[in-house]
């Protein structure tokens, strides 16, 4: 559906490169609306929340200290099939197997930093974007794009 929500995060490592226009850019252009979007350094406990499901990884810990070591852009973009579509945007988790023209293909090189996170189902968009989010922050608008971006 064209009101699909997904949650997308610029990593500390995008926001240091100074990447944060060329990925927000990429969304922009692509025709999804922009729902929420802040800079913020939410703390370890939030952090370890949002990885919740990979609390038992060898890589956690290292994964935790990486996403609280600076600012993150937190993001929620709407339209069709956001969560599926931000994913392919985003590229593979491991950015040497990330096909060039993705947001990892592109602007880094390993796993352990690489720039963005996106919500993986739709399910857990839901989950994420009430983790990040309160519900106020959502905004509700009618985007001037919409008739020349859908049919
Ligand atoms: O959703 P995605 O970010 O593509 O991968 P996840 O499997 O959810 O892992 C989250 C995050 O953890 C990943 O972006 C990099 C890091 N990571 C890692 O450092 N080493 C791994 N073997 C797997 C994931
Ligand atoms: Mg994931």
């Amino acid at each position: 559906s064209t009101s699909e929500r997904t949650f997308i995060a610029i990593k500390p490592d995008g926001v240091q490169r100074g990447l944060v226009g060329n990925i927000i850019a990429r969304f922009e252009t692509r025709g999804f609306k922009l729902v929420a979007l802040k800079l913020v350094t939410p703390g370890k406990e939030h952090l370890e929340k949002h990885y919740s499901d990979l609390s038992s990884k060898p890589f956690f810990a290292d994964l935790v200290n990486y996403m609280n070591s600076g600012p993150i852009v937190a993001m929620v973009w709407e339209g069709l099939d956001a969560v599926k579509t931000g994913r392919a945007m985003l590229g593979a988790t491991n950015p040497l197997a990330s096909a060039p023209g993705t947001i990892r293909g592109d602007l880094c090189l390993q796993m352990g930093r690489n720039v963005c996170h996106g919500s993986d189902s739709v399910e857990s968009a839901n989950k994420e974007i009430a983790l990040w989010f309160k519900n106020e922050d959502l905004v509700n608008w009618e985007s001037a794009q919409k008739g020349w971006v859908y049919e």
